[in-house]
């Protein structure tokens, strides 16, 4: 990395309410916020190849800490360039730092001071991450935003025992911090925890800040608790978090949950739901969700979408949609994994334009109000 790199920004161009329409300039390109980030666990957005992700407008993908270290190995993917040449995205990419993928996922985990040791649900291999571990493997695969390691607390957890979490996650922060390698337009990000406490999230919020970070995630949302209790503590958050950082709401979430958490103040967002879903045959549309798989679509000429411009949605009907899905087909998984992610960037894109322009709660209010119509 050459002095003249640019360095990691963002600036914010205009606030609705609480709302902001901003941008982060990084090392490997710009991200327009509001922003979605498709999830690339394995170093693939599945089913996507890496243009045809960025054809939806889509400007950062996601890439996960836990699953590239065990398969094909952070040193392996180092020695070949990077995550980001070895995927072939040009684009920005976050990484999460394994933390959370190991307590949904591995099996045997045992967690102390240090980290987490765990065995592989893939070949039941020993691995042991930790702090120093997780920046290192970042680095190693050339994240452009790389997430401090924390332990996501489970829902339901009693004050006593989300204190001890978050607390354990903030001296890892500060470990993260330390072991984190600067280079001009990288990012280090802190994750603020705390359960469903408004007092510990304050001191979370308050222990990231006085480390110091370059943007500043929401985690152990989204994790079974009530959407309006979800709600209720981001209310309580984002007020908490510095106005010319980046905010990231960690795995989140459905087009409702989104447009809520925007409406409240958050920059970015990942979820598996657009990917996964398609792969389900459930497809998001202007007029809410359709199973493709069901019975009416099998004669159907028309398309999923009428508004939306997608391959899917330009060049096949339902009928064949369906089809495809019946028959089992590898084509149906890609052309509905291309329109959800379409459909998401297309729900940012107005989202950042209604910010723009001063308009968001009604923009937000028609939005709503078209997928509670149902589909046609
Ligand atoms: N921490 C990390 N990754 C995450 C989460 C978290 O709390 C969540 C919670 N929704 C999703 N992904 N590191
Ligand atoms: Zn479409």
């Amino acid at each position: 990395m050459t002095d003249t790199a640019p360095a990691f920004r963002f600036a914010l161009s205009a606030t609705d309410g609480a709302a902001r329409r901003g941008r982060l300039e990084t090392a490997h390109g710009p991200v327009d916020t509001p922003a979605f980030m498709p999830v690339g666990t394995a170093g693939t957005v599945k089913a996507m190849r890496p243009e045809d992700v960025a054809e939806t407008g889509a400007q950062i993908v996601l890439g996960n800490t836990y699953h590239l270290m065990l398969r094909p190995g952070a040193e392996r993917i180092a020695r070949l360039g990077g995550l980001r040449r070895f995927m072939h995205w040009s684009g920005p990419i976050l990484t999460d730092s394994g933390g959370f993928q190991v307590m949904s996922l591995a099996q045997l985990r045992t967690l102390d001071e240090d980290g987490v040791t765990f065995q592989s649900h893939i070949d039941g291999s020993r691995h042991h991450l930790s702090p120093e571990r997780s920046m290192e493997i970042q680095h190693l695969l050339g994240s452009t935003i790389t997430m401090a390691f924390d332990e996501c607390t489970p829902y339901p957890a009693d004050h006593a025992t989300a204190a001890a979490s978050m607390r354990l996650s903030m001296r890892w922060a500060a470990r993260s911090r330390a072991a984190f390698v600067d280079r001009p337009g990288y990012a280090l990000f802190g994750i603020v925890q705390g359960g469903v406490y408004d007092d510990l999230r304050r001191e979370s919020a308050a222990a990231l800040q006085a480390v110091g970070f370059d943007g500043y995630a929401i985690g152990g949302l989204a994790v079974g608790e009530p959407h309006d209790e979800m709600l209720r503590v981001l209310d309580g958050v984002t007020p908490l978090l510095p106005a010319d950082r980046p905010r990231y709401l960690m795995g989140v979430g459905r087009p409702q949950d989104i447009i809520a958490a925007v409406l409240r103040g958050v920059d970015l967002f990942d979820c598996v739901m657009p990917t996964r879903s398609g792969r389900t045959a459930q497809a998001f549309t202007r007029r809410g969700t359709v199973n493709l798989r069901n019975a009416r679509h099998a004669e159907d000429p028309h398309p999923l979408d009428e508004s939306c411009g997608c391959p899917c949605c330009r060049d096949y009907s339902r009928a064949y949609l369906h089809h495809l899905v019946r028959a089992g087909e590898m084509l149906g998984p890609m052309l509905l994994t291309w329109h959800n992610l379409q459909h998401y960037q297309d729900l940012m894109a107005g989202l950042r334009a209604a910010i723009a322009e001063g308009r968001v709660q009604d923009h937000a209010a028609a939005v709503l109000a078209g997928m509670a119509g149902g589909d046609i």
